[in-house]
């Protein structure tokens, strides 16, 4: 019987690498993600991997999107559900606090925090029926230590560092372990999106330093997913070596 991982955000950068990681080592997957032609891109590209590979046009934001996007599912796949990451997300804008638009905030917290509310509440009761699972919820360094013009991503993500203790005490008693991965400054498309397309703006983030990259972050799931039954791990804070907090980066 093929396992399946379900990872939102597989359309781009950690999700995209966790897709790939998860495929070699023999789980079928789902994957979630608003731009299909991405999805459909990427099966292709597994295709040599695993023809087990569902995906689905889902924007995380939306609590029927994504009950729409699980019902689509055949019952013996959704049922196979061993892995769930968490990673679809974005920071929308960087701005002081009262000068924030109000759709960044929104969006930043119906995608961060709601979405991935939908999303669990989805997956665990069939990860309840077959007696276990994974769950693995990507959050930040952002999340740890506010950083200034950060405010809703950094309370977004923390929300999600308190979120994850939560899940795992109500979820426990059924054998599931849930984990979070809280990254320092990855290279993804992540601050393009935050710049809304600002390839300059967003290039500069990462100018002077080795950043992680998506790749960092693959590996750091496969570690968790392959601990033994009896092992869990909560949280792992992963920094690129130059970056000593939120916002100490040792330039060269
Ligand atoms: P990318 O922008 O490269 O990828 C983000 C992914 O999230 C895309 O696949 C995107 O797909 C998906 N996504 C965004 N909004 C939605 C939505 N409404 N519904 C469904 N999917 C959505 O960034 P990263 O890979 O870097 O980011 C992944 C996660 O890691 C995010 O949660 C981010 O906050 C977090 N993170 C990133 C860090 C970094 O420095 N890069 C550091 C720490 C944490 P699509 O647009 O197709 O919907
Ligand atoms: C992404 C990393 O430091 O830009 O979560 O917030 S940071």
């Amino acid at each position: 019987m093929v396992k399946y991982a379900l990872i939102t955000g597989a359309s781009s950068g950690f999700g995209e690498a966790i897709s790939e990681a998860l495929a070699k080592k023999g789980f079928g997957l789902i994957l979630f993600a608003r731009r299909l032609e991405r999805l459909e891109a990427l099966r292709e590209k597994l295709l040599p991997v695993t023809p087990h590979v569902y995906i689905v046009s889902v924007d995380v934001q939306s609590s029927e999107a994504v009950r729409n996007g699980m019902n689509s599912l055949d019952e013996d796949v959704k049922s196979n559900i061993d892995v769930l990451v968490n990673n679809a997300g974005l920071a929308a804008g960087r701005a002081s606090i009262e000068e924030g638009l109000v759709l960044d905030w929104e969006q930043m917290i119906d995608t961060n925090l709601k979405g991935l509310l939908y999303i669990s509440r989805a997956v665990i009761p069939f990860m309840k029926k077959r007696g276990g699972g994974l769950i693995i919820n990507i959050t930040s360094i952002a999340g740890k230590e506010a950083y200034s013009q950060g405010n809703v991503y950094c309370a977004t993500k923390a929300a999600v560092d308190h979120l994850t203790k939560g899940m795992r005490l109500d979820l426990l008693p059924f054998g599931i372990k849930v984990s979070s991965i809280a990254p320092g400054a990855a290279e993804t498309e992540f601050s393009l999106v935050r710049f809304k397309g600002n390839e300059a703006m967003a290039a500069a983030v990462y100018e002077g330093f080795t950043p992680l990259n998506a790749q960092d972050i693959a590996e750091t799931v496969v570690f968790i997913v392959e601990r033994p039954v009896h092992v869990s791990i909560h949280d792992v804070v992963l920094m690129p070596a130059a970056q000593a907090s939120a916002t100490t980066i040792r330039k060269h």
